[in-house]
């Protein structure tokens, strides 16, 4: 062994004694070529890999050559069919710890001990679109947990809105055929906004409690990191003692729940369709850990009839203002893949999946999920073994008698593979439940077999008007304009008329303002439910707010004051808040003192929907410049249009004007009471110390937008 090689081989014990237990199994898997000569599959090592082997300089190429069709033929062979939903998806590993033992609920061991971690891989996804689809469609988000728990894989296969469309797993298929592209043109992609869905909303009713939500700003989150996650269904925690209660899973982010605008997510859409895993790639990169803290709701057994909706109708949530939701512990994203498609796209989640102290109820569409998503896995990773695929592989050892199938991994010993043997001791032998053995909940059920819904899943609006009535005004007008773009893109009148009946069932408000932007008549009668509760729990209003991770675009061209933009950039990292620096081209510019600043994006490459803020600096010539500059004046007014936090300085101050976005009166922090106003625009002139300036501009850019500014537009 060379230096060298010894070198590295200490980095990588030392690397190995800090991983994980999922961590040090996946590490045995995983290949660096870093240094190493190329071979075929088969070990050989190759001499040529540009040439094909052929008879003379410009003759044929011939059959004898097996590294060409070796290579060719893994080539021709790489794709794997895409999920049938959640096709579009980002990955990212971390660890989850409890905060305080759970015993009194739930058995599950990784609920315990708060000094453990367990692992875990989390993927996040938008629902219809294929694969290559952008990131920021309007959509439900898929938030997906696999725990490699001790006592095996926990997955906890949630969405970020905490109901769904339909009631019956059976109408699955239905839904998702709907939303799909429609089958004879396939379009649109990953888009609700065409006659098939519509139709099919106005025709399942069950369907507008969710469609609410969807058209809310949840449907188009800033970041993964920025939104909730919901198991959607009541599942069960049991004790040791085998007392159960009823429970809800939330995942609650550190940073808040925040959304685009919608004009933002359909330029991001084209500017940027990887916008939301660049965003979480780039976060985990700069060690902003994504954090969201475990929540459950919990529900005793004889309470299970004490709503006025039914626990097992997956189209209703649990008010947290009646039943809170505890938080129990926090997972932490810090590590991104190494390997898109081994982990990412090769990661097979299962609601099935559990470890004793969690279990099922009759919810009839979980039900129905039980079984989808492994049999969804056996057509899209080829065969029963895809347990065995690294990202899949339990940590706790997976010992049975199942043999055999394609790309079987392990090489199992001894003579028997059935159960009972007398031939090798009966091994594997099952546990007992006091020996770590899964038992099922022993629920009692009795009933005939009927295919009926229970009328208690009957009531398709009131937990609507609910969400309705709990919207501000900001969110509800988000509401009605994507139901003007929704429903305005659907061509059948009838379908377009119908939605505003449906939801006229909802609200008589709601459904006439959305008459008046689709081209149909308002309600003809009276609407509504008679609900009048909100739950302010479900409004992005008073969300957490946060200026970490945030980031700024900084305008600037030669000329611009060296010590005002290097003085906010340094305050603004140590908020957390990163910057970059745009100009009219790549290189450097030179500042009003002659120093050179990197420009990291210009005008062509950037654009405003890609940050958070802006900042305009202070330096005559470099103003001068900017305020000539289309693109940059642009760029300004869509941050503004954005409701997005605006900060200048000195000369910067004049290119809000020029942006021709502000006919109202410009605040500053020293004139000002409060250093931001309700318009997130905060300037400063005469000033030299950059200090209060980015404090007061850190903490518009914490309030995520200015919503006023879009009832003043
Ligand atoms: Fe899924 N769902 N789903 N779903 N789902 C899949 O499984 C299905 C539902 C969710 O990142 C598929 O592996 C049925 C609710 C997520 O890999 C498939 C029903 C919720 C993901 C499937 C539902 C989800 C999936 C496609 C109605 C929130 C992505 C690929 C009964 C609680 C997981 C796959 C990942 C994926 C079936 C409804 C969440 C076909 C039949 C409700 C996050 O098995």
């Amino acid at each position: 062994m060379s230096d060298h090689e010894r070198l590295h081989s200490n980095e990588n014990q030392k690397k190995l004694n800090n991983l994980d237990a999922k961590e040090k199994q996946l590490e045995s898997f995983t290949i660096d070529h870093t240094g190493k000569r190329m071979t075929t599959n088969q070990g050989l090592r190759v001499s040529n890999d540009d040439d094909s082997l052929r008879a003379g300089r410009r003759g044929p190429t011939i059959m004898e050559d097996f590294h060409f069709r070796e290579k060719m033929t893994h080539f021709d062979h790489e794709r794997i069919p895409e999920r049938v939903v959640h096709a579009r998806g980002s990955g990212a590993h971390g660890y989850f710890q409890v905060y305080e033992p759970m015993h009194e609920l739930t058995e599950a061991g990784f609920l315990q001990d708060p000094s453990k971690k367990t692992p875990v891989f989390v993927r996040f996804s938008t629902v219809l679109g294929s694969k290559g689809s952008p990131d920021t469609a309007r959509d439900v988000r898929g938030f997906a947990t696999k725990f490699y728990t001790e006592e095996g894989i926990f997955d906890l296969v949630g969405n970020n809105i905490p109901i769904f469309f339909i009631q019956d797993a059976m109408k699955f298929p239905d839904v998702i055929h709907a939303g799909k592209p429609e089958p004879n043109r396939e379009i649109p992609q990953a888009a609700t906004a065409h006659d098939t869905f519509w139709d099919f909303v106005v025709n399942n009713t069950e369907t507008a409690h969710m469609v609410l939500w969807v058209l809310s700003d949840r449907g188009i989150p800033r970041s993964f990191r920025m939104m909730e996650g919901f198991g959607v269904h009541t599942f069960r925690f049991v004790n040791k003692q085998g007392k159960a209660r009823f429970v809800k899973f939330h995942w609650k982010p550190i940073l808040g729940v925040h959304s685009l605008v919608w004009e933002e997510a359909q330029q991001l859409a084209g500017k940027d369709p990887d916008y939301h895993r660049r965003d979480l790639w780039n976060a985990i990169d700069a060690e902003h850990f994504p954090e969201y803290e475990l929540g459950v709701q919990i529900l005793e057994e004889e309470d299970e009839f004490a709503f006025d909706f039914d626990i097992l109708d997956p189209t209703k949530f649990w008010p947290e203002e009646d039943i809170p939701v505890r938080k129990i512990g926090k997972l932490t994203l810090d590590r991104n893949v190494d390997n898109f498609f081994a982990e990412t796209e090769q990661v097979a989640f299962h609601v099935a999946n559990v470890v004793p102290g969690i279990d099922f109820t009759n919810d009839p569409l979980l039900q129905g999920r039980l079984f989808s998503y492994l049999d969804t896995q056996l057509i899209r990773l080829g065969g029963p073994n895809f347990h065995e695929i690294p990202i899949n592989r339990s940590v706790s050892a997976v010992v049975n008698n199942q043999r055999d199938g394609y790309h079987r991994m392990t090489i199992n010993r001894g003579v028997t593979s059935y159960s009972v043997n007398s031939l090798q001791n009966n091994d594997p032998k099952p546990s007992s439940e006091k020996e770590g053995g899964y038992v099922h909940y022993a629920e009692k059920v009795d009933g005939r077999k009927i295919r009926e819904r229970s009328p208690s899943f009957n009531d398709h609006y009131s937990q609507a008007t609910f969400f309705w009535n709990s919207m501000s005004e900001v969110e509800k007008q988000h509401i009605i304009n994507a139901f003007h773009f929704e429903v305005g893109n659907v061509e059948n009148k009838q379908i377009r008329q119908r939605v505003v009946e449906v939801f006229n069932n909802v609200d008589s408000e709601l459904a006439t303002l959305i008459a008046a932007g689709i081209g149909v008549d308002p309600p003809m009668a009276p609407g509504g439910t008679g609900v009048k509760a909100s739950s302010p729990a479900v409004s992005q209003m008073t969300t957490k707010k946060s200026p970490k991770s945030r980031t700024v675009a900084i305008l600037a061209e030669n000329g611009v004051k060296y010590e005002e933009i290097t003085q906010v950039i340094k305050n603004l990292n140590i908020e957390g808040v990163s910057a970059n620096i745009i100009s009219k081209t790549l290189g450097f510019i030179t500042c009003e003192n002659g120093q050179e600043i990197k420009v990291d994006k210009t005008f062509t490459t950037s654009d405003s929907v890609m940050y958070d803020a802006v900042y305009l600096p202070g330096g005559t010539e470099s103003v001068t410049k900017l305020s000539e500059e289309a693109k940059a004046l642009q760029f300004i007014k869509e941050a503004y249009t954005h409701a997005k936090t605006i900060g200048a300085s000195n000369e910067g101050v004049e290119l809000i004007a020029d942006a021709q976005i502000y006919g109202i009166a410009i605040a500053s922090v020293e004139s000002s009471s409060s250093p931001i106003n309700s318009l997130g625009v905060i300037t400063i002139r005469n000033a030299t110390n950059m200090q209060s300036f980015t404090h007061a501009f850190t903490q518009g850019i914490a309030k995520h937008r200015h919503w006023s500014r879009e009832m003043n537009l």
